[in-house]
């Protein structure tokens, strides 16, 4: 089965994650395949926007992939797999959105994150429970959260790692929609809306509003404290307890 499931329609990219037995949690082999659909739509002309979201309706994205990340160490940090896929995302030339229905917690946020838009609907529950694993929101949440929420609430989530319901991470700014129910069918609306539009003048818009966002130091503490965490006692035990199942965030 394959791990996205891809096509284009009238000008919109619909990017599934398809990994639901383990809700869409991002395993490096999902990364890479989530990278390889990017790198064959930079070039579409056909193209005007793109649709990211998560197969079987109970997840976005779960986050990275703990038993992977249990056995990663400062090295794997220092690759930044998870980084730079979310900055291909946030670099990308067209408009992305991040639909999003059920979990999308730590890795999972933060790729909600990088994308553009986020469009949720009422079965969203949201969060980053990194630090419940021993670990930090080292791909790119650290500073793409306050620069969504503001610093003060970015913290709050942070440092308390709680899971925040559809409601309250719309009223938080988390969202730029938040419908009742089907958050693709409520993108695949917005996407035809931005679709009318000259996507090169659309493009140039996207590129001036990030440009301001850029935040080069914010990747270089990423690898450095996310690899001092990787490389932690307490990371092996937090992760070996949720994948044991003695622990849930
Ligand atoms: N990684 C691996 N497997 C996962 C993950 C995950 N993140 N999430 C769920 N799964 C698996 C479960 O282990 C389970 O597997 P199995 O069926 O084999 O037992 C299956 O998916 C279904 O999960 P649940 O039975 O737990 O499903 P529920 O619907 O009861 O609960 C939850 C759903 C609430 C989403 C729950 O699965 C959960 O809490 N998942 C973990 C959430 C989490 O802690 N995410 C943060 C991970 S850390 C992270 O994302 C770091 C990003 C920074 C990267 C930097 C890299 C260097």
């Amino acid at each position: 089965m394959s791990l996205v499931r891809a096509a284009i329609d009238a000008g919109v990219g619909h990017l599934e994650l398809n990994r639901p037995e383990a809700r869409n949690a991002l395993s490096r082999e999902l990364g890479e395949a989530v990278s390889a659909t990017l790198d064959a739509w930079a070039e579409r002309d056909d193209l005007s926007v793109v649709i990211l979201s998560g197969a079987g309706g109970k997840a976005f994205a779960a986050g990275a992939d703990i038993a992977e990340l249990r056995a990663r160490t400062h090295k794997d940090s220092f690759h930044s797999y998870n980084q730079r896929l979310f900055q291909r995302l946030e670099d990308f030339p067209r408009p992305t959105i991040a639909a999003i229905d059920g979990y999308a917690l730590g890795g999972g946020l933060e790729l909600a994150l990088a994308c553009d838009l986020r469009v949720a609907s009422k079965s969203a529950k949201v969060g980053l429970p990194e630090v419940s694993l021993g670990i930090f929101p080292g791909a790119g949440g650290a500073w793409r959260l306050p620069r969504i929420v503001g610093l003060g609430r970015a913290k709050e989530l942070m440092f308390t790692g709680r899971i925040v319901d559809a409601d309250e991470a719309f009223a938080l700014g988390l969202f730029e929609q938040l419908v009742d129910v089907d958050a693709v069918a409520a993108a695949r609306q917005l996407a035809a809306q931005i679709a009318k539009n000259s996507p090169f003048a659309v493009q140039v818009a996207k590129v001036a509003l990030n440009a301001q966002a850029k935040s080069q130091a914010g990747n270089a503490l990423e690898w450095l404290g996310q690899g001092l965490l990787l490389d932690s006692q307490d990371k092996q035990e937090r992760m070996t307890a949720f994948l044991e199942k003695r622990n849930k965030p």
